[in-house]
Formats: structure tokens, C-alpha cells, sequence
């Protein structure tokens, strides 16, 4: 479709405000159809980025090998910039509107060069939902329009709701590599210099510029930019939550439904939940989301979430049939795979992906010709797919997507969960005394750091509150007081019964030898069970100084569990709490300065007095 042909008049200039800046050799405005799907792989094949894989083990999938220096989110070059640095708070990045917009805006001009200008309207969610958001990304990738077919839903659907004079959300996005004349990519990931690189937000005015990263959540700017930083802000001034959650559904063996949200910071199995396959008999679990939940408050007081993503930007190496089975059967086909080694036969291969590489060969992430290794497992420093590697595979191709995933209205909530890898103190599994007792877990998750990571961090804990550290478009402390607002604004309605039940959750307790305690996986289905039963007020708890704890018998020990070490992982560690406490007030609320809220230092107090009592 050509630019003349929108119909929304802001839309049309924001556009040719960009081609006057980026000056791109030619636009297309995109339609989201199959055909331009499977145009834009073949732009990217003929380019030399892409390689199709093994049509008869992986029918329409690619793989993409990315530049060394573009791999990852880049946190360090992540802005928020909103006018005062006050509102950004001190746990992001800042630069005032004005000055990063003059830095950008240099090395937007002329960046386009040589490329076309893809511009795609996508919604956030189900089209014409009432959650939903629009937001239009301009690029001059391929990769990212291919990924964004996928990951949103992209085209004349969403021109239509946006009508005439719809709001939208406009994204600049620019690999930054401009080709001179007759120079192609021949093989060669287009991207800027780190010190180039830019993923800003401007809250205010909700807008989203990237510059010079075409990889994953620097460059799909639905996903954490729009989805959390911009959505964010949108949700604190309206009313609402845009959180960094996945939501699962969960059936007992009567056919009651629940569904559930969790946040978790990477790499303590958030997909792996979504898609858990219940080891306890007659339990269900259906997937709605695995990374990112939007909920808004219905008529009964209840919250509605929805998943504001269309696909799965999953990370492979880790991934297996017995990690999460689903997730193998979601990217079998249609799927884009970045930096996976690459076997002879034209299969994609990653570390603990359950065995060995087919033949004698394997290409690795960076192109290299390598032996294919025997097992599956990780050589630090010698990975042959990026640690970070990825699939970007439909949410509909997942085996246990639930059937309401694309409700509009979306699916009401009981629970949340927070959670986080704890080597001690926490327990299995914390149900929050109140609301506000549950925004102190929410605001104190974190994640120990183990000696495979840092070994200078060891046993500590990184706070990671909500699991939104990276992904909050504001100040900490007022995102505390916007949950703390949400249970008070029930409380006068008469609504407080119906908003969802808090619990943390752990599954990486370890014993004195380092080992797990808890096999974790589809055994979490004894605790997602447990929480069903508490939402509905079941007579399975018992109240302790630090929230109410699972009631002797009322969850049964997995096999090679002993009845001991439940009852460890099931009990109160006073001393450990008590250090827990301390390390809060001593180390992390006073980094949220006078924005803290006075109710969450007023829960600490209250544990610390019963812990003592
Ligand atoms: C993700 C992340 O990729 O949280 O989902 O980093
Ligand atoms: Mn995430």
C-alpha cells in the first residue's frame, strides 16, 4: 500500500516527516498479508541474512545470524526520557526530550539510504479490543517487519480501527546503515556502533525512537518499548496495569477455570510456566500469554487481562521436550530462529536442546564451521548458538494455547504470582496477608545470583521489583504508589474481595549441598493447585509472621521429595527473614528516595515486629 492511500491524516505526515529525515529510496506501507510475509523472508534470503532451513523437519522457517555487537537488549543505551529526570526515576537511564531528540535526529538523517522505509501499523492485542493499543512502526528492516507479522498483528485491520483520527503510538525505528549507492548487506547484519546505539521513550508525548539495533526488543518495538515502558505510563495515568506477566490457565479435575498471571525475572522459567504440563493428575494448564499482561478493572470490579502479544520471542538454549515441550512443538514451523547453529542437514541446533548436532559439522551462531558436539551441553565461551539465541514462532502453533487467548474482552484474574531464584530464606510458596502485603512482595522480588554468574555478586540478591526494573517507563516509587492506588480505589468501591490474591512463589531452594530442593517443572502444577484452592478460600493454610503458608498435607510431596524437606521448604527461616528485612530497608527501598511509599515502609515494620515477636 502507498503512503497517498491512508487515510489518517496525522499518520500520513508523521510518515513523510520520517522519508524527509531518512530519506529511504522507497515506502511501503504494510498491508499484513501472508504474500508480504513471505516477501520479506525472501528480501532477507536474497540479502544473504536469512537461511532457510530443512523444509521437511522445519517447513517455512529461517534462521538469522545476527552482528557479534547486536544480540541483546541494550539496557545501558535504553532512555527514558520524560522532561524532568525526577519522573524517570533512579533506576533508568535519562537524557531531556530536547537534546536526545537533537542527537537522534542527526543520526536519524539520511539513515534510510539505500533501503526501503516498511511501515507497520500493528495493534497491541486483539484488534478493536478494548485493551488494545495501536502503534505504527516505521523501519528499514526486513527482519523486523517479518518479526513483527508474528509477534503482533500487523496491517489494513488495524488501519481500519484506527479510522480517520485515531491515536496511535509512533515508532521510529532505523538499523542504522545506510547503503551507498550499489553497496547491498551481502551477508552482513545491518547496525550501528554500540555507542550509537539509542532505544529512547518519550512518555509524555508516547513516543518511541531506536536507532542503530535491529535485534529483538531494541527493534520489535511492540514488545517491551510500546508493551511495558510506553504502556506503562498509559496504564498509571488511565487506570490500568501493563506488567511484565505471563497468564495461564489453569483447570481442576472438576473443570473449574482460573486463570493466572506471574512475574519473574528472565531466566527463572517464565515460558516454561505458561506452558507447564501438569505432573498432578486431571490438572490442566492452558497458555494466554508468556511475557507481557495488560489488565484493566471490568464493571464487576474484577481485572481483565490480556495478552497484548501475538507470538512467542522465546529464548532457545535451555529449551527442550522435557523443559517445555510446547514451546519445541510452537516453533516446528513458520518460525524465524536467530543465532542457532545450523546442522548439515539443515536443522537448528542449541545448547541443552536434549542431544547432540546431526553429522560432522555445525555452523555456529557467528558463521564458523565447528565439529558437531556430541551432547547438548553448554561450553562457556564457546557456545555455538548465542546464549541468547532466539525463536520468534506463532502463539496459535502452540499445542496448549488455551482457546479465549485472543478474547477481547480478555480473561478475568485470581492470582498473581511473584518469583524470583532464592537459594534460601523464601518459601515455596507466600500468600500475601493484603493487598498492600502483596505489593511489599511484588516490590521486593529478586533474583540471587549464583557462582555460574558473577561471582562477586554470589548470594546476593539483585532486586528486580515486579520484574519490571528494565521495563518501567516511570519512577519506581510512584509505579509502587499506582498498585498501592489500585487496592485503595477497591477498597472504597466495596470491591476488594474481587481483586486477584497475591502470592510469591520459589522454586530454587537449594540444600547445604547446592542441590535443588524442588524439582521444579511440571511438579509446579502442587503449587499452582494450592493456589486454586487459597483463591477460593479453602481451609489449606496457616498464618505466619510473613504471609500464610501452605497447611501440613495440603500439598504432597513430589516424587524424591522427602516429607522433611517440604516442611523446610514450607516453613517460616525467621533469621533469614530477619536479614531479608534488613537488607530492604538497609539497601533497596532508599534507592526510591522520597517516592517510596510510606505504606510499604510500614509493612516492613509490621513483619519486622512479628518476626520478632
Ligand atoms: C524478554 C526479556 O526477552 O524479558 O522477554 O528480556
Ligand atoms: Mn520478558
Amino acid at each position: 500500500m502507498k503512503v497517498q492511500e491512508l487515510k489518517h491524516a496525522g499518520l500520513k505526515k508523521w510518515i513523510e516527516d520520517a522519508v524527509a529525515l531518512m530519506t529511504p529510496d522507497s515506502v511501503e506501507v504494510c498491508e499484513g498479508t501472508q504474500t508480504e510475509y513471505n516477501h520479506m523472508i525472501m528480501v532477507n534470503i536474497a540479502a544473504g541474512l536469512a537461511t532457510p532451513l530443512n523444509a521437511g523437519k522445519l517447513p517455512g522457517c529461517v534462521l538469522f545470524r545476527s552482528d557479534p555487537s547486536d544480540v541483546a537488549r541494550v539496557e545501558d543505551r535504553t532512555f527514558i526520557s520524560s522532561e524532568k529526570e525526577s519522573d524517570a526515576g533512579p533506576t533508568n537511564h535519562w537524557t531531556a526530550p530536547a537534546e536526545l531528540k537533537k542527537t537522534m535526529t542527526k543520526l536519524y538523517k539520511g539513515s534510510m539510504k539505500g533501503r526501503t522505509m516498511y511501515v507497520i501499523p500493528f495493534s497491541m492485542g486483539p484488534v478493536g479490543s478494548d485493551i488494545a493499543k495501536i502503534g505504527v512502526e516505521i523501519t528499514d528492516s526486513a527482519y523486523v517487519v517479518a518479526n513483527m507479522h508474528i509477534m503482533t498483528r500487523v496491517g489494513v485491520k488495524v488501519l481500519d480501527v484506527l479510522g480517520k483520527d485515531g491515536f496511535f503510538v509512533p515508532c521510529y525505528h532505523s538499523v542504522g546503515k545506510p547503503l551507498a549507492e550499489g553497496e547491498k548487506d551481502n551477508g552482513v547484519w545491518p547496525c550501528a556502533p554500540m555507542a550509537d546505539k539509542y532505544i529512547s521513550h518519550f512518555p509524555e508525548t508516547r513516543e518511541i525512537w531506536s536507532y542503530g539495533s535491529g535485534y529483538g526488543g531494541n527493534a520489535l518495538l511492540g514488545k517491551k518499548c510500546l508493551a511495558l515502558r510506553i504502556a506503562s505510563v498509559l496504564a498509571r495515568d488511565e487506570g490500568w496495569l501493563a506488567e511484565h506477566m505471563l497468564i495461564l490457565k489453569l483447570t481442576n479435575p472438576k473443570g473449574d477455570v482460573k486463570y493466572v498471571t506471574g512475574a519473574f525475572p528472565s531466566a527463572c522459567g517464565k515460558t516454561n510456566l505458561a506452558m507447564l504440563i501438569p505432573t498432578l493428575p486431571g490438572w490442566k494448564v492452558e497458555t494466554v500469554g508468556d511475557d507481557i499482561a495488560w489488565m484493566k478493572f471490568g464493571a464487576d470490579g474484577r481485572l481483565y487481562a490480556i495478552n497484548p502479544e501475538a507470538g512467542f520471542f522465546g529464548v532457545a538454549p535451555g529449551t527442550n521436550y522435557d523443559s517445555n515441550k510446547n514451546a519445541m512443538e510452537s516453533c516446528k514451523k513458520n518460525s524465524i530462529f536467530t543465532n542457532c547453529g545450523l546442522t548439515e542437514d539443515g536443522d537448528i541446533w542449541w545448547e541443552q536442546i536434549g542431544q547432540g548436532a546431526a553429522g560432522q559439522e555445525v555452523i555456529d551462531w557467528k558463521g564458523a564451521l565447528r565439529p558437531s558436539p556430541i551432547n547438548d551441553k553448554p561450553v562457556k565461551g564457546q557456545e555455538i548458538a548465542h546464549p541468547n539465541a532466539r525463536f520468534t514462532a506463532p502463539a496459535k502453533q502452540c499445542p496448549c494455547v488455551a482457546p479465549e487467548w485472543e478474547d477481547p474482552k480478555g480473561v478475568p484474574i485470581s492470582a498473581f504470582l511473584f518469583g524470583g531464584r532464592r537459594p534460601s530464606t523464601i518459601p515455596l510458596v507466600n500468600q500475601a496477608k493484603s493487598w498492600t502485603h502483596g505489593v511489599f512482595m511484588g516490590s521486593i522480588t529478586g533474583s540471587e545470583v549464583t557462582a555460574a554468574v558473577i561471582s562477586d555478586q554470589v548470594g546476593q540478591v539483585r532486586r528486580d521489583p515486579f520484574a519490571m526494573l528494565p521495563f518501567c517507563g516511570y519512577h519506581m516509587g510512584d509505579y509502587f504508589k499506582h498498585w498501592l492506588s489500585l487496592g485503595k480505589k477497591a477498597e472504597a468501591a466495596g470491591k476488594a474481595d474481587k481483586l486477584p490474591k497475591i502470592f510469591f512463589v520459589n522454586w530454587f531452594r537449594k540444600d547445604a549441598d547446592g542441590k535443588f530442593m524442588w524439582p521444579g517443572y511440571g511438579e509446579n502444577s502442587r503449587v499452582l493447585a494450592w493456589v486454586f484452592d487459597r483463591c477460593d478460600n479453602k481451609d489449606n493454610c496457616v498464618e505466619t509472621p510473613i504471609g500464610n503458608l501452605p497447611k501440613p498435607g495440603t500439598i504432597e510431596a513430589p516424587k524424591g521429595v522427602s516429607e522433611a524437606v517440604l516442611k523446610e521448604l514450607c516453613s517460616v527461616d525467621i533469621e533469614g527473614w530477619k536479614k531479608e528485612i534488613a537488607d530492604v530497608r538497609k539497601n533497596h527501598y532508599p534507592k526510591f528516595g522520597d517516592k517510596m511509599p510510606k505504606e510499604l515502609y510500614d509493612e516492613l515494620d509490621a513483619i519486622e515486629k512479628r518476626l520478632n515477636a
